[in-house]
């Protein structure tokens, strides 16, 4: 005891102690694990560098544009490019190299939903979860390959005992207890703008989520790395759990990233405008890296080229591919650690007196890794764009933009132009907007060309009508 207390001490960190003498000897023990979890060694760093310091974020001197590859070939090599890429990813996907994760630990405050956002009801028609969504597409790819496509969900403290019981409660939604492997994330202490370690309650240190990054860790923590080595995955295929349009399984995507060697791969999107709140894909040093939107500053963000585009057209939408290797290289190069981001916060906290309070301004800093800050430690990596009607409609806000409305639209908008390409007919409204609400199930079709052979199983869809391809 005595030695904790010192090395509490040292690291300026007395207070979370403030109250071991007033509560009861579990409670106690539960808060003595808590602080035998904290990284002494670290702690004081990220005082200094992230928490007092405003201006933690290095933007680098100087930064170009990042290289992609187009959302559709152009050139006639491009379109021999990529046809051999997708032979190469039907290959790898057939031959059980490839898994689906979902980083699923967020909060999702500001959608306002009780629970996992994953459980988060979303279809149009048969108002099936992102969860529910995600699981039947691994399905019926694996079906389609002929394979198992394995699902790794990572959670977070907060929501990994309701995400088990939401996925036992469904059965696995068909993939097999044995091919769902939920995991959790790690957190990290919350502090006040002085430094110091919050508490939540007399026995708890206020935490949270140590952010997407965290599952380039926990994964191998978790015994995930294990489980994915022991079956031969040789590529991640990683998304967002706010995102139902999400081609979860990308035979062109992954042949891309395969052929090219790359070690982690994304997927980009042509920024709606010069500050939307994605992140830009940018060349440092030679290497792809992502300068949040908040980071990025605001003459770059508005620069155009000669064309008239954004110079810094190219947005993230944490669409990623991530060989197992590069984690596990990652993990085994000793002390590895992605950068702290600091987000200031209203944190719920236990004053001096022992009593809770909620505060109504911004009162702290928590600290969250980005997964993508591991793009620029990777050897190689490809940039493919897509279409963010046909693969970006993420769930965020209870109202406005990316909210549900909006998603369902867009995902109704996917499917008439899904069925309008195979031939079928739509019925429109003088808007444009399809006059009818429509669902296409993933064991259905899983992209626009697998509807074509289906024509004949497609019932007329009449105006205002509710139509489930399933
Ligand atoms: C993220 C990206 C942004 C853009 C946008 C697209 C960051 C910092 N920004 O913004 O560049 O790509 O998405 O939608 O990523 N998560 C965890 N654990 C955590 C924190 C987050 O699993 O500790 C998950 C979360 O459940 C979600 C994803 O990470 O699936 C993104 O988190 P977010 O919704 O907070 O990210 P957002 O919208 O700020």
């Amino acid at each position: 005891m005595e030695n904790l207390k010192k090395k509490l001490q040292q690291i300026e960190q007395s207070q979370v102690i403030e109250f071991l003498e007033a509560i009861s000897p579990d409670r106690k023990a539960s808060l003595l694990r808590q602080i035998e979890g904290l990284d002494f060694q670290k702690i004081p760093e990220w005082v200094k560098k992230y928490v007092k310091n405003q201006d933690s974020v290095k933007i680098p001197d100087h930064f170009d544009p990042a290289p992609s590859y187009p959302a559709r070939p152009n050139t006639a090599e491009q379109v021999q490019r990529y046809a051999d890429a997708v032979k190469t990813g039907q290959d790898l996907i057939s031959r059980g190299k490839v898994a689906g994760l979902v980083v699923a630990g967020g909060q999702g405050t500001r959608l306002g939903f009780d629970g996992p956002k994953g459980n988060y009801p979303i279809s149009p028609v048969q108002n099936k979860t992102l969860f529910q969504i995600f699981a039947e597409n691994l399905l019926a790819a694996g079906k389609k390959y002929n394979t198992i496509i394995p699902f790794y969900i990572m959670t977070s403290p907060l929501n990994d005992a309701a995400t088990v019981a939401i996925f036992q409660a469904a059965d696995f939604y068909g993939l097999g207890s044995e091919n769902v492997f939920i995991f959790q994330q790690g957190s990290l202490p919350n502090f006040d703008f002085d430094g110091n370690i919050l508490l939540a309650e007399k026995d708890t240190i206020a935490s949270s989520p140590d952010g997407h990054g965290g599952s380039l860790k926990a994964l191998c923590d978790s015994g995930a790395m294990a489980d994915m080595q022991h079956r031969g995955i040789e590529i991640l295929s990683y998304w967002q759990v706010d995102n139902p349009l999400v081609r979860v399984i990308d035979p062109l995507f992954i042949g891309l990233h395969a052929a090219d060697k790359a070690e982690m791969s994304s997927k980009a999107l042509l920024k709606a405008g010069p500050t939307e709140k994605v992140g830009n894909f940018c060349l440092v040093d030679g290497k792809v890296t992502v300068i949040e939107y908040s980071d990025l500053p605001r003459e770059a963000a508005y620069r155009k080229t000669e064309d008239g585009s954004l110079a810094f057209e190219l947005g993230s939408i944490g669409i990623h591919l991530i060989d197992v290797s590069f984690i596990e290289k990652l993990n085994n190069g000793g002390d590895f650690a992605l950068p702290l981001h600091r987000a200031v916060k209203k944190i719920p906290y236990m004053d001096k007196n022992g009593n809770r309070i909620q505060p109504q301004a911004p009162n702290g800093v928590k600290l969250e890794t980005f997964v993508f800050d591991a793009i620029p430690l990777a050897d190689r990596s490809v940039i493919l764009q897509t279409v963010r009607a046909e693969e970006f409609a993420p769930v965020k806000n209870a109202a406005g933009a990316d909210s549900a409305e909006v998603t369902r639209q867009m995902m109704v908008a996917r499917a008439a132009a899904w069925l309008e390409a195979a031939g079928a007919q739509v019925p429109r409204k003088s808007d444009n907007a399809p006059d009818c609400t429509l669902e296409i199930a993933p064991s259905f079709a899983l992209a626009a060309d697998d509807l074509k052979a289906k024509l004949d199983q497609i019932p007329p869809i009449k105006p205002g009508s509710k139509c489930y391809l399933g």
